[in-house]
C-alpha cells in the first residue's frame, strides 16, 4: 500500500488532487452521520469501516490512504488548503474582544443556586414536547456550591452562534496599541481578509464572531457565566463537523463540578446554563480564612487592595474556556468554542505602576488600576484546513490526532503585530486540536533571541526562565512570556518560529498527530527544512515606535513560590497509563463511547471512557500522588487533571529532570513519548466530579478520559454522585459505578 502526504505537496498533479477531493466527497456521508450522531464510531467497526483499532479500513474510493486505480490520494482527502493568495504577515493581529461585565442584576431570569427548571416548548427537530430553559440537572447535586460564600459580583451573557459580523469589537485599548485596526468597523468573519467570509454552518463561537473573546475576572469576585446555545436545532446544520450540544469547562478553574463543564453535562439549543465561577485561591475554605495576608488580595477599582481567604501561592493569571462535550470536543473547539481568561489579584495586577509591596509590576500598563490590556497581550495559537470554498474543514476521522495547515494567531492567519521599544507580556496558549508547537524567537537576520519565560498554564513560576525557545507546548498548555522590544530599533522586524515539525517522513509522508515528530533548529525551521506548512514565521513583530511613556514593568526574580506540601502527608498513591486498544466495558451507551485510546487505573484493564464509571476517588481534604504514565513511544499526550493546580515532583522518576520551567504549579502535563512524571494535588473546597483525559482532544474524544470524584466533603457531596444524561426534555440520571 503506498501512502502520501497528509496534505498533498503543492506540486501534486492535478489528477492527484483531484482523486484527494474525490475521496474526500466518498466519505462525508459517513463523517455526516457520525457528526449528527446518527452512527457511532462501534457501528462503523461493526460495519467493518474502521478497524477495532479504531483505523478507517483500506477500502479504495473511502480511504485516502488506499491506492486509486488511477493514483493515490491524500490521507484525510482533503487537498492543501486554498488560501486566495494570502501573503503570511499582510494583516494586522487583532486583539482578543473583551466581552463586556454586566451588572447581575441584569439578567433575566435571575440567576439561582438551583438549576432553573422552567419549563419551555422544545423545538420538534429536538423532540418537541416542553423542557427546562436551564440545561444544567436539577437538584441539589447539581446546585452552585458555596453560591451564598462567593455570591456572583459581576454578570456575562454569551450565546454560542454560528458566523456573523462582529459590530461590537472592543479590544480593551486603544486603536494604536492594536496594529491600527479600527474597532468600530464590522469585523467578518474570515482568517485572512483575502480569503472567504465563513459561513454560519462553518464557525461557531462566542457571540459568532471574531476575534475570540477574553474575560477579564479577579479574584474574590465570582462570575455569573450565562451561556446560551444558540446553536441549530437540526443537528444535521454542521457542514460535517461540530456538535450542537456543548459543556463549558474553564480550564482550570477551582470550584464546584457543577460549574466545571463535567462532560456529561451538556446543553441543548435554546437552553442556557449559569455557570458560577468562585475565582478563589485554591485552600479558601481552610487556609488563611480569616483573610490576614498581605499577598492573598484582589484589586479594587480605586487602587487599593482587598484581602481573601486562601493560600497566596496558588495565584493563578491565564485560563482559557472551552467546550467539552463527550466524544464531540475536538470538533466544537476546533469550530470556535475557545476563548481566554486573565485572572488578576494582589500580585498579578495588571497593572505595572502601583509599588505596594505585593504586586509584582508585570509588563501591562497603567491607567487603569487593574486589568491593563496595554502591554499584555493575548495569543490563540492553532491549526486550521480549508475546504476548497475556503470554509473551515476538519477530519473527524483522525482517531490519532488532526494537524491542520494553515497557521493562525488569535484566528488570523500568520498576522503581524505592531509593538513599541519596550516590554510585553504574551500569554500563549496552544488552541489545537493535537499539534504541539515548539516556539522560538528570531529577529530578520534569523539569529535566536532572548524571551523571558514567567508563566506555566495558569500560573506564574517561581522565578522567571531565561530561553531563546520555550519547550513544546501541548494542546491546552499556556506559556507566559515577556520579550523586551527596548533592545531593538523603530523599524525592526522579529518573528515567533513555530519548531515543532509533525510531518512524518517514515510513513510515508503524512502529518502525524500523535508527537512531534522531530524539533528543529531555528536554522532548519526557517530554511525550508521540513514539509510541514506550520512550521517556520507564524508572528511578525514590527517595532514601531518608542515606548508611548517610561516602562514602569519589571519582571522580578521571585514571584510565585509552591505552596510547600511536605507537612501534608501522602494518603495515596495512584498510577495511570495512558495507551491503545481500550476495552469498551460499559453496558451504559448512554454514557460510554468506543475508540482506540484508553487509561490502565492502578493496574487494571485499559479502559475506554465511560463518564457514569469513577475512576478514582480521592477523600476530600486530603492531599495524594499520582503517577502518570505513557503507555507507548509512538506518541505523546498532554494530560490535564481538571480542578487543583498539582506539582511535578519528577519525570522517568527523577526530580532533576523536571526542568526549570515545569517547577511551578501546572494543570496539563505533556507526558512526552514513552514518558512517565509523577505530580502531587491536593482536594479541597469543592466536591463533586472531575475528569482526567489527554487534552490531544482526538484522544480525549476517541475515549482517552476518566471520570474522579471528590468523595466526602459534607452532604450532598458524598460520593458516589448520579451520573447526569441530558435530554432536551430535561436531565434523567442513571447509576454511577465503580467498575
Ligand atoms: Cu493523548
Amino acid at each position: 500500500m503506498r501512502r502520501n502526504p497528509f496534505y498533498m505537496p503543492s506540486n501534486a498533479s492535478k489528477a492527484r488532487l483531484r482523486d484527494a477531493e474525490r475521496a474526500r466527497r466518498n466519505r462525508q456521508e459517513i463523517v455526516r452521520d457520525l457528526s449528527w450522531g446518527r452512527v457511532s464510531r462501534r457501528d462503523l467497526v461493526k460495519w467493518g469501516l474502521f478497524t477495532s483499532a479504531g483505523l478507517l479500513a483500506p477500502i479504495g474510493g473511502l480511504n485516502p490512504f488506499v491506492s486509486q486505480a488511477s493514483a493515490a490520494v491524500g490521507p484525510t482527502g482533503m487537498p492543501p488548503s486554498p488560501l486566495f493568495g494570502a501573503q503570511p504577515f499582510s494583516q494586522a493581529m487583532p486583539r482578543f474582544d473583551v466581552l463586556p461585565r454586566k451588572p447581575v442584576s441584569s439578567l433575566n431570569p435571575a440567576p439561582t443556586a438551583y438549576s432553573n427548571q422552567t419549563q419551555m416548548a422544545v423545538d420538534p427537530l429536538l423532540g418537541g414536547g416542553t423542557g427546562p430553559i436551564e440545561g444544567r440537572p436539577p437538584g441539589s447535586v447539581w446546585a452552585h456550591q458555596g453560591y451564598a460564600m462567593c455570591p456572583p459580583g459581576v454578570a456575562y451573557e454569551v450565546t454560542q452562534r454560528g458566523a456573523r459580523n462582529n459590530t461590537t469589537y472592543n479590544p480593551g485599548v486603544p486603536s494604536s496599541l492594536n496594529s491600527g485596526i479600527n474597532a468600530a468597523a464590522s469585523m467578518p468573519l474570515t482568517f485572512h481578509p483575502s480569503m472567504p467570509v465563513q459561513s454560519p454552518d462553518a464557525v461557531w463561537t462566542f457571540e459568532g464572531t471574531v476575534p475570540p473573546k477574553l474575560v477579564q475576572a479577579r479574584y474574590g469576585e465570582a462570575i455569573l457565566f450565562r451561556h446560551y446555545n444558540g446553536l441549530p436545532a437540526d443537528v444535521t446544520q454542521n457542514r460535517g463537523f461540530g456538535r450542537h450540544t456543548i459543556s463549558t469547562h474553564e480550564h482550570n478553574g477551582h470550584h464546584g463540578a457543577e460549574n466545571d463543564g463535567f462532560t456529561g453535562a451538556f446543553f441543548f439549543p435554546n437552553q442556557f446554563y449559569d455557570y458560577h465561577w468562585p475565582v478563589v485561591l485554591a485552600g479558601c475554605t481552610s487556609y488563611n480564612t480569616n483573610c490576614i495576608d498581605p499577598r492573598a488580595c484582589t484589586p479594587n477599582d480605586d487602587g487599593s487592595t482587598t484581602m481573601i481567604a486562601g493560600d497566596w501561592h496558588e495565584t493563578m493569571s491565564t485560563h482559557w474556556f472551552h467546550d467539552h462535550m463527550f466524544s464531540f470536543t475536538a470538533q466544537n473547539v476546533y469550530k470556535g468554542n475557545a476563548a481566554m481568561m486573565n485572572i488578576y489579584g494582589g500580585l498579578d495586577r495588571g497593572n505595572e505602576a502601583i509599588v505596594d509591596g505585593v504586586n509584582l509590576r508585570l509588563p501591562s500598563g497603567s491607567a487603569k488600576s487593574w486589568g491593563n490590556l496595554d502591554y499584555d497581550v493575548n495569543l490563540m495559537l492553532a491549526d486550521k484546513a480549508f475546504d476548497q470554498d475556503g470554509q473551515l474543514a476538519f477530519d473527524i476521522f483522525q482517531f490519532d490526532g488532526f494537524c491542520g495547515d494553515v497557521m493562525t494567531v488569535n484566528l488570523a492567519y500568520r498576522p503581524y503585530f505592531e509593538v513599541e521599544r519596550r516590554k510585553y507580556r504574551f500569554r500563549i496558549l496552544n488552541a489545537s486540536v493535537s499539534r504541539f508547537f515548539k516556539v522560538a524567537l528570531a529577529n530578520a537576520a534569523g539569529v535566536a533571541q532572548q524571551m523571558t519565560q514567567i508563566g506555566n498554564d495558569g500560573n506564574l513560576l517561581p522565578s522567571p526562565v531565561i530561553v531563546t525557545s520555550l519547550d513544546e507546548m501541548g494542546t491546552a498548555e499556556r506559556y507566559d512570556i515577556v520579550i523586551d522590544f527596548s533592545r531593538y530599533r523603530n523599524g525592526d522586524k522579529l518573528h515567533l518560529v513555530n519548531l515543532a515539525d509533525h510531518f512524518e517522513v517514515e510513513q510515508g509522508g503524512q502529518l502525524n498527530g500523535k508527537k512531534v515528530v522531530r524539533v528543529l533548529t531555528l536554522a532548519e525551521a526557517l530554511g525550508g527544512a521540513s514539509q510541514d506548512p506550520c512550521v517556520g514565521r507564524f508572528l511578525e513583530f514590527r517595532v514601531v515606535r518608542d515606548a508611548a511613556s517610561p516602562d514602569t514593568s519589571r519582571v522580578p526574580l521571585q514571584m510565585i513560590p509552591n505552596p510547600n506540601l511536605s507537612l501534608i502527608p501522602v494518603s495515596r498513591e495512584r498510577t495511570f497509563v495512558f495507551g491503545r486498544d481500550g476495552i469498551n466495558a460499559s453496558l451504559d451507551g448512554a454514557t460510554s463511547s468506543g475508540g482506540p485510546w484508553g487509561i490502565r487505573n492502578d493496574g487494571g484493564a485499559m479502559l475506554t471512557a465511560d463518564y457514569g464509571r469513577i475512576s478514582a476517588a480521592p477523600q476530600y481534604g486530603t492531599r495524594e500522588i499520582w503517577h502518570l504514565v505513557n503507555d507507548g513511544g509512538g506518541w505523546d499526550h498532554p494530560i490535564h487533571i481538571h480542578f487543583e493546580e498539582g506539582q511535578i515532583l519528577s519525570r522517568n522518576g527523577s526530580a532533576a529532570l523536571v526542568p526549570a520551567w515545569e517547577r511551578g504549579r501546572k494543570d496539563t502535563y505533556r507526558l512526552r513519548p514513552g514518558g512517565r512524571l509523577s505530580v502531587t494535588l491536593q482536594f479541597r473546597d469543592w466536591g463533586g466530579m472531575f475528569m482526567e483525559h489527554c487534552h490531544n482532544t482526538m484522544h480525549e474524544d476517541n475515549a482517552m478520559l476518566l471520570r474522579w470524584e471528590l468523595n466526602g466533603g459534607g452532604e450532598p457531596y458524598l460520593a458516589p454522585l448520579p451520573t447526569p444524561v441530558p435530554t432536551p426534555q430535561g436531565v434523567t440520571f442513571h447509576d454511577p459505578r465503580y467498575t
